[in-house]
């Protein structure tokens, strides 16, 4: 059984991988760039959870395949939630991490540390050919940093450092950000639901 991973953003991809299988899922899992036909869906919600099924469905629609789909973003507090689902194209262009995050740390200034609170949010969804569709949620809480550090992981990564943590989630290897991260919380969730779904 085949699964469609209903993203292009390549740093999602290799985590989903890790995490779904980790997870014990045990189907052939697809990028959404093996599709190249299907258009990128309008991300039209005003929730993770809506762009998530909204991106889930045009896959699963389109191939008659079963389709996951992650929407996530960063919010923070002391900007009531923003960049939230408009973190990947903060800075104008759709996908420019390093643009977004500059722009990021630049609205922050020297805002102090304890006003620096901020969360990762995902929403992990499910949707199947005949328009059955689930939906889930994680977090992961930190403060952020006032310049970047480390070179794992994508988007924020260089700048979020998580509760409990000393180094920010680019210092953390792949497996230990997986771990406590937003997706990872999401999608273990998530995986209970596909089983059951699936078969
Ligand atoms: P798809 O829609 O194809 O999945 P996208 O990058 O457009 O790819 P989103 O609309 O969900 O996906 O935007 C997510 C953005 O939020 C992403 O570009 C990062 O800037 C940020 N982000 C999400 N998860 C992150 C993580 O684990 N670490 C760092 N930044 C993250």
């Amino acid at each position: 059984q085949r699964l469609i991973l209903a993203t292009r953003n390549a740093g999602k991809i290799t985590e989903l991988h890790a995490i779904l299988a980790d997870a014990g899922l045990d189907l052939e899992l697809v990028g959404a760039d093996a599709y190249p036909d299907v258009p990128d869906v309008k991300e039209t919600g005003v929730t993770f959870a809506e762009n998530a099924l909204l991106k889930a469905h045009a896959l699963a629609q389109a191939t008659g395949l079963p389709a996951v789909a992650d929407d996530s973003g960063l919010c923070v507090d002391v900007l009531n939630g923003a960049p939230g689902i408009f973190s990947a194209r903060w800075a104008g262009t759709h996908g420019n991490d390093r643009a977004n995050l500059d722009l990021l740390l630049a609205q922050l200034g020297d805002i102090a540390d304890e006003h620096r609170a901020a969360h990762f949010a995902c929403a992990a969804a499910l949707a199947l050919p005949d328009g059955t569709e689930r939906v889930v949620e994680g977090q992961m809480r930190g403060t952020l940093r006032h310049t970047p550090t480390g070179t794992n992981g994508f988007g924020y990564d260089p700048i979020l450092q998580p509760e409990g943590h000393e180094v920010t989630c680019a210092e953390l290897s792949p497996s230990e950000k997986n771990a406590i991260s937003h997706r990872g919380k999401a999608f273990r969730a998530l995986v209970p639901v596909v089983k059951e779904l699936l078969g």
